[in-house]
């Protein structure tokens, strides 16, 4: 069944030129009527930004590129992405990583699970969720502890507190305030959910498989972990 309506889909990515090409074509692939795609790039040394623009001629100007000067993190990377995207007056507005750790195709169940809520948080900690059969028990332990720490200090419901894969109806993220996110990393994913239980919106779970990337880095650091621990304790505090 086609999904109907103006979808968003708002893409961070630093040095994800290898990625961009195959993420484009399953996107663009999705039984979803009318899908633009947003990529919000920080001067990626890889040069994705212009990967993504001749993307962009390939598949009739339905991706947007938006690039910034430095590397500024993902939480601002997807302030600014959303900004520009809920400018089109899209219905829904979706989230997720470059790399292919979130599969497209998961995109319109997500997107048909918003008849029934707000929000719906593509989850590897919800029933039939998972991560990559590949991940060491020591990966798996240290994730599901860092997950549960961070619902533990913010109060947050959802079970993936640290999902970067969401599909939101536009009206409930254009009425978020995103100018107060303090977390300029992945501490993002967690202020961003708990800005919306915090302004009253139905969150869901749509069960996910979380694959690791197959080409290109990833970003995370000990230093963007800490970052969005204690910037998540701090907004706890602050809200008492
Ligand atoms: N624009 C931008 N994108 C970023 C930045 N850091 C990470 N990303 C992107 O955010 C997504 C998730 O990052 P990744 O390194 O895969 O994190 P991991 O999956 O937790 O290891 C990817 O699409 C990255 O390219 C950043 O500083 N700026
Ligand atoms: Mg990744």
């Amino acid at each position: 069944m086609t999904v109907s309506g103006r979808v968003a889909v708002v893409v961070p990515t630093y040095n994800e030129a290898g990625n961009l090409p195959e993420l484009a074509s399953r996107l663009f692939a999705l039984d979803v009527g009318d899908l633009r795609l947003y990529v919000v790039d920080d001067s990626s040394p890889d040069g994705s930004a212009q990967v993504a623009a001749r993307l962009s001629e390939q598949y009739g100007g339905r991706i947007e590129v938006i690039s910034r000067d430095g590397k500024l993190g993902l939480g601002t990377a997807y302030v600014a992405g959303f900004a520009r995207a809920l400018e089109r007056r899209p219905d829904f507005v979706v989230q997720m990583d470059a790399d292919l750790s979130h599969a497209p195709e998961q995109t319109p169940e997500m997107l048909r699970k918003l008849d029934a809520a707000h929000v719906v948080v593509g989850s590897r900690y919800t029933a039939k969720g998972d991560v990559d059969p590949g991940w060491s028990l020591k990966r798996k332990f240290l994730s599901s502890f860092g997950n549960s720490s961070i619902r533990f200090v913010t109060g947050l419901r959802v079970r993936d507190a640290t999902s970067g894969f969401k599909a939101y109806r536009a009206d409930a993220l254009r009425s978020l305030d995103m100018s107060a996110c303090r977390c300029k990393g992945f501490g993002f994913q967690s202020e961003i959910a708990y800005l919306c239980q915090a302004g009253g919106y139905d969150v869901i779970e749509h069960p996910i498989t979380f694959m690791d990337r197959t080409r290109g880095e990833s970003k995370m650091s000990i230093r963007i972990v800490a970052e969005a621990i204690w910037k998540l304790t701090l907004l706890r505090f602050r809200s008492f």
